[in-house]
This record gives structure tokens, sequence and C-alpha cells, in this order.
């Protein structure tokens, strides 16, 4: 008998968990990814588990962004690189970025498992493994700001999916552009970020790839509109307001 019963209501969000532990059992994930995957699960209940108006909006601008960009760099953590390692190297490929991989709980090991999953998923390239390579990001006291010098260094757009809040004020010091996955819309890096995608990791990425490939045929004029017609903050607030209305209805149902 499958231990999570495709009958149970609640089976998207148990396989998502499963992927977790098992990652966490790989050597992937830290002990404190899993910590965050719950907060993570508390907000996509609020948020009602499914991409809302404002995700897909940011989703469009995010597409958009990196699309223009010259020299895009996806980060990569533990909990990305067990939740989603096959749609994170195709999306590298859509848009033609590199991939890195940063951890915050710095460990050589599960550094090491994490390109290994990254390869088995196609990636060719992945920066952040040399320490000939390394580089300091000025303005951050942990691990994070060990970037390499040929990709988050240089960069000029960050996506930095599903993490703590300390690295994007300092990447957008740096002059970066920062685009962020986290269904959150109150933390530090979702309030920080220039585009914030308010939505799970794991519906998020491949709408990122659909969008990316549909807008690959507009011109870079189409694509400046739609970054400019995006406002980060007011999208936040449409997150807020959604989690206050799906409360407020279910206040009433209760
Ligand atoms: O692998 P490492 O060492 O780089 O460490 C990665 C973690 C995630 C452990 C580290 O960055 C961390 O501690 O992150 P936080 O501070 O727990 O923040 C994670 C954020 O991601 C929170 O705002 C969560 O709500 C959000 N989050 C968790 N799961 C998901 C998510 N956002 C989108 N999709 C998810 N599945």
């Amino acid at each position: 008998m499958p231990l999570i019963p495709k009958s149970h209501p609640r089976v998207k969000s148990l396989l998502i968990r499963e992927k977790l532990v098992n990652g966490f059992d790989k050597g992937l994930v830290a002990k404190e990814g899993l910590l965050a995957q719950g907060r993570g699960e508390a907000f996509d209940y609020l948020l009602g588990e499914k991409t809302n108006k404002s995700a897909s909006h940011a989703i469009k601008a995010a597409a958009a962004q990196l699309l223009v960009a010259e020299m895009p760099v996806i980060s990569v953590n533990g909990n990305i690189a067990a939740l989603c390692p096959k749609q994170i190297v195709k999306l590298s490929n859509q848009i033609k970025a590199n991939l890195e991989v940063n951890l915050f709980y710095t460990n050589e090991k599960r550094k090491q498992a994490i390109v290994k999953i990254l390869k088995k998923n196609g990636a060719n390239k992945i920066l952040g493994t040399k320490s000939t390579s390394s580089k300091k990001l000025p303005g951050i006291d942990s691990a994070r700001r060990i970037v390499d010098k040929d990709g988050i260094f240089v960069a000029d757009v960050v996506v930095v999916p599903l993490e703590d809040g300390d690295r994007t004020m300092a990447l957008r010091k740096a002059g970066k552009t920062v685009i962020t996955i986290d269904l959150n819309p109150l933390s530090r890096t979702s309030q920080t970020a220039n585009i914030t995608i308010v939505d799970n990791v794991t519906r998020a990425i491949d709408l990122l790839i659909n969008e990316s490939k549909k807008l690959s045929k507009k011109n870079q004029k189409s694509l400046l509109k739609i970054i400019n017609e995006f406002d980060n903050k007011k999208n936040l607030r449409e997150n807020v307001i959604q989690i206050k209305n799906n409360l407020t209805r279910r206040a009433k149902i209760a």
C-alpha cells in the first residue's frame, strides 16, 4: 500500500513534501530546508494552493526581464535541487542563463550532490563550484556572499528562488535586478526583489518556462513595455489582499 494514497485530499501537497524529504535523504537539502518547506506550505494554504492572478502577472514580467537580460544567472540551493531539478535546467536553457549553486548552510558534500543532480537532469555548465572562481559579494555576512566571478558576480539579472532574506538587498545594491519565487509575500526577499512571484516554485517554474517561450517571439520594445508596466509593490499588495479575501471567505463558512 502506498504511504500517500492518490485519493488523499491533500495528495499534491504531500507529494511535494515527499520530494523534500527524499532530497534530504539524498544529501541535497539542509535540515533547515525542511523547516522552510513547512513555512511555505502554510502560506500556500492561505493562498489557496493555486497560481493567483498576481503571480501570473509577475511570471510574465519575470519572463520578459529574463529575455532582455544580457547575463542572467539562476541561483540554486538545496530545496530547489530537490523540488525541481529538471525544470530549473530547462529554464536555464530556455532563457540562456547560467546555473550557479549558492548555499546558505554551506557544505561541500551537499554542493557536490546538487551538482550531480543538476548534471543528471541535463545541465552541462554549473557555476559556484570552484574556489579559484570565487568572489565576495559585499554586504552579506553569510556563506551566500561567496559567488562565482563568471556568474552572480557579473550577472545583470539574478533569479533567487525560495531563499532566506539576507541576499536580495546586497544584490540590488550591487546593481543587479532580482527575481524571486517565494510563497511569503511579506518576506524580506519578497519585499526587496524587483519582481516577486508569490507562488509555489513547483507550480511557478513550468509557467515561467512556458511564458519565456511565448514571449521569446516578442521584440525588445514589447518586452521592455511589460517590464516597465510591472509594479512589484502593487503586485505584492494584491497577494496580501488575496490572502485576506481567502480568510474572510473561510471565516464566513467556518
Ligand atoms: O540549501 P541552502 O543551504 O541554501 O538553504 C536553503 C534554505 C531554504 C534552507 C534557506 O534559504 C532558508 O533558511 O530559507 P528561509 O529563511 O526558510 O526562507 C525560505 C522562503 O521560501 C520562505 O519565505 C518560505 O515561505 C519560502 N518557501 C518555502 N517553500 C517554498 C517557498 N516558496 C516557494 N515555493 C516553495 N515550495
